[in-house]
């Protein structure tokens, strides 16, 4: 048996942030990876996520996500790749609609540089868009997206840098803990720490069995189409975006990485799943849900689909994160369910995760994410 301070399973987004921030600070830290790192099976793959300050879902977001900013520059100080790339950001709706107006609240709230624009406003500025008459959005300059694979691997590189064990292709079987301590047991060899970090994405229902009828692991479809006009959707002419619409709630990114114009739609079929079985095939009907948005709001990115991804939420009820320590279970840190949107907040948990599992608290506002909120509910 190996001992360790602490041991993270899961190294994708939030456990290779967790795994540095703990290393950083001279833990002797063990990461447990099923898979290689920056694999596409989890919730942390797909070339691009956007990360955006103007935060629709709540206010109490922003500070969160402007250390995250600080954090992400600071992973890609000295690298010769950008990690983030600000492209400005759009969250557009209609008067009275959730993200349009969440996403004013907050450029309010907490003083952000903005613009409002209207339909013909956004359609002039930024020509890749044909918006509904009535559209309204909330144009914040600081916006853009991450390379989230990149991410995950420079925060692991810098983790093992500083002594970081990392094992990949190594599966967590079952763990224990008790009185102090944790012992984790998995398919190579057992391992016991001081505490556990869980950072297991859709896997954190196997492993964190109080959760499990809290959780919905869902699947999401990621579609790349043909741009007939490549200059409207380069990354300096289109922002990232949120569009609430009639057919649902989409997402969106210029051309980067690979050819296509980026797509993906909240909730997407609303198909619950597991991560080990779920069809990461994109059928017929997933391309046309896509399609509904791309045909009518961006009629110049509508060609052939030209690649695709599935990848998976794991949706709380009220999708805030979680992050808390197990119930009757001290040394657990759960970290990971997060809705979909957590990727961008990856750097700032890791550093909240140090945080925890060295003082027991943090001066980051994590009210929003306590299991309090769903007492009752509770396995
Ligand atoms: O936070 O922008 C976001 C996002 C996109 C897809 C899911 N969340």
């Amino acid at each position: 048996i190996r001992d360790f301070d602490v041991i993270v399973v899961g190294v994708g987004g939030m456990g290779s942030a967790a795994t540095y921030q703990l290393a950083a600070r001279g833990l002797r830290v063990l990461g447990i990876e099923q898979h290689e790192l920056g694999h596409g099976f989890g919730s942390s793959h797909g070339l691009t996520r956007i990360i955006r300050l103007a935060y629709f879902e709540d206010p109490s977001y922003v500070p969160l996500l402007r250390r995250a900013f600080t954090l992400w520059r600071e992973l890609q100080d000295g690298m010769d790749e950008p990690l983030l790339h600000v492209t400005g950001g759009l969250d557009v709706g209609f008067a009275g609609s959730h993200v349009f107006e969440g996403s004013l609240r907050s450029c309010r709230e907490h003083d952000l540089p903005h613009e409002v624009l209207d339909a013909s406003a956004l359609a002039s500025r930024f020509p890749g868009w044909r918006p509904a008459a009535n559209a309204m959005a909330v144009y914040q300059p600081d916006a853009g997206f991450l390379t989230p694979e990149r991410c995950i691997q420079s925060y692991a590189e810098r983790a093992r840098s500083l002594g970081a064990d990392i094992r990949t292709r190594e599966r967590v079987l079952d763990y224990s803990a008790s009185g102090g301590s944790v012992r984790v047991r998995t398919d190579r060899g057992e391992y016991e720490a001081a505490q556990l970090v869980l950072t297991a994405g859709p896997w954190m229902q196997e492993l964190a069995p109080s959760l499990r009828s809290l959780l919905t692991p869902e699947r999401q479809v990621l579609g790349w189409f043909d741009i007939a006009d490549r200059a409207r959707f380069a990354p300096s002419a289109f922002p990232v975006f949120v569009l609430e619409a009639d057919e649902g709630i989409f997402y969106g990114f210029p051309e980067y990485g690979v050819p296509g114009f980026k797509i993906g739609r909240y909730h997407h079929l609303a198909e619950r799943v597991r991560p080990d079985t779920v069809d990461r095939v994109c059928h017929p009907r997933d391309e046309a849900a896509l399609r509904d948005a791309v045909s009518r709001y961006f009629p110049e990115a509508n060609g052939a689909l030209r690649s695709s991804a599935v990848c998976l939420f794991t949706n709380t009820p009220d999708e805030h994160f979680i992050i808390d320590r197990a119930p009757g279970s001290p040394e657990v840190l759960l970290v990971s369910p997060c809705s979909g949107h957590g990727f961008k907040f990856c750097s700032v948990i890791g550093e909240i995760c140090a945080d925890l599992v060295q003082h027991g608290t943090t001066s980051h506002d994590i009210a929003l994410f306590g299991l309090e909120r769903f007492r009752g509910a509770l396995s």
